[in-house]
């Protein structure tokens, strides 16, 4: 009999039938953390919000939402004003979103977001800038090394002016690392590389903070949290990337973690995710958790197991992350299962729902909530 199989033996009750379940569904690749789970009660105290219970420790907690889904679902609203004491829109002010033509900007969408927020006395949050995704079909036609600072000046200066003072925070720059494009320094191949060269990420915030010196300017990125090679290596180009802007004296204030997290990428070395938010607390930045989700997509196909992996690798995450002082907020990518990029994007080959945000689709706090609010209960005071 394998060792695995004696762990999971170990286990009794209900619990020990979850365990095989989990055997039979093949999670053989994470024994430890299933049974683990299976421990855990991940038992809340008291009935209050996940707003209200970051506010205790000085932390901000929100999400992202498309306009669409937002406004033709009271439900999601009702479940939004609860819990959120921030909003992102998701998609609305992506360059292809604001941008129908080169000499037009279309605010409508963004603005009803706004909106929503300020009626419900919430944070806005604005992503995204300056980004090699999302630009309009135009811009390939129309964008070149002659006029691309042109462009980029103005949709920064115009964008950034429509809410200034009323805007928490930017995300000015996105994904600007990808140390596989083989660039200096590894950055990405984009077109903004391209045209400009490695300044432009400089430019991007000295255009932001001149036209909102209110706004907190952030840097955004993906695949920071694991501790593979790539990661590493991504990690330490961010921190050279942060470091180089800090020397130069550009007004950037923090770096935006988007924690999409995988259930079946393993388990993560919280001694190495905590020196690298270390480093980049002693920068003197602030540290944004800025679109938390946890993929489902190759679990088993039971729900409640699911549902306690994912909880599991919630509560794991943030005990880490929000032991870091500098670690300011956290938003979740979507806030129920109804509405989530990973339907489309990573959808499960058994056919089921993916179940990777706090609420489940008919807005019920699922496991993951109860090890959202745990973690913030148990978080250092700011
Ligand atoms: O969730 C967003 C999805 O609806 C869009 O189709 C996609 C492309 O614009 O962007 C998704 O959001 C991404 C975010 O802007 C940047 N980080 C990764 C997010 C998930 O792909």
């Amino acid at each position: 009999m394998s060792r695995r199989r004696l762990l999971y033996m170990g286990v009794s009750g209900f619990a020990g039938a979850l365990a095989v379940a989990v055997a039979k569904d093949r999670l053989l690749i994470y024994p430890s953390q299933a049974v683990y789970n299976l421990k855990k009660d991940f038992k809340v105290v008291g009935q209050s919000s996940l707003k209200k219970r970051a506010a205790a420790k000085g932390l901000i907690y929100g999400a992202a939402f498309g306009r669409d889904f937002l406004a033709s679902d009271k439900k999601l609203q009702a479940s939004t004003v609860r819990e959120c004491g921030i909003l992102v829109p998701e998609n609305e002010l992506k360059w292809d979103a604001l941008r129908p033509t080169p000499d037009k900007f279309d605010f409508t969408r963004s603005d009803w977001l706004a909106a929503f927020a300020r009626t419900h006395k919430m944070l806005f949050r604005g992503h995204t800038l300056v980004w090699y995704q999302q630009l309009p079909q135009w811009f390939k036609e129309v964008v070149n090394r002659q006029n691309a600072e042109k462009f980029l000046v103005e949709h920064i200066t115009t964008v950034t002016k429509r809410y200034a003072g009323r805007m928490h925070s930017w995300d000015v720059v996105n994904e600007a690392i990808e140390p596989d494009d083989g660039q200096q320094a590894g950055l990405r191949q984009s077109p903004w590389l391209q045209f400009l060269g490695a300044d432009y990420i400089e430019l991007a915030y000295r255009v932001a903070a001149q036209a909102d010196p209110k706004a907190m300017l952030v840097y955004n990125e993906n695949a920071l949290e694991y501790s593979g090679y790539k990661e590493e290596v991504k990690r330490t180009a961010v921190l050279k990337l942060l470091e180089r802007l800090k020397s130069r004296g550009t007004p950037i204030h923090a770096l935006g973690i988007q924690s999409h997290l995988v259930a079946q990428e393993g388990a993560l070395n919280a001694k190495k995710l905590r020196s690298f938010l270390s480093d980049v607390a002693s920068l003197g930045l602030k540290i944004l958790i800025t679109e938390l989700d946890v993929s489902d997509q190759k679990l088993p196909s039971n729900p409640a197991v699911r549902d306690r992996i994912v909880a599991g690798i919630y509560e794991d995450y943030l005990s880490v992350v929000l032991d870091e002082k500098a670690v300011i907020a956290v938003l979740n990518w979507g806030l129920s299962d109804r509405h989530t990029w990973l339907s489309t994007f990573t959808p499960r080959s058994d056919g089921a729902p993916v179940r990777p945000l706090p609420l489940d689709s008919s807005f019920k706090p699922k496991l993951a909530w109860n090890a959202i609010a745990r973690a913030f209960d148990q978080a250092p005071k700011r």
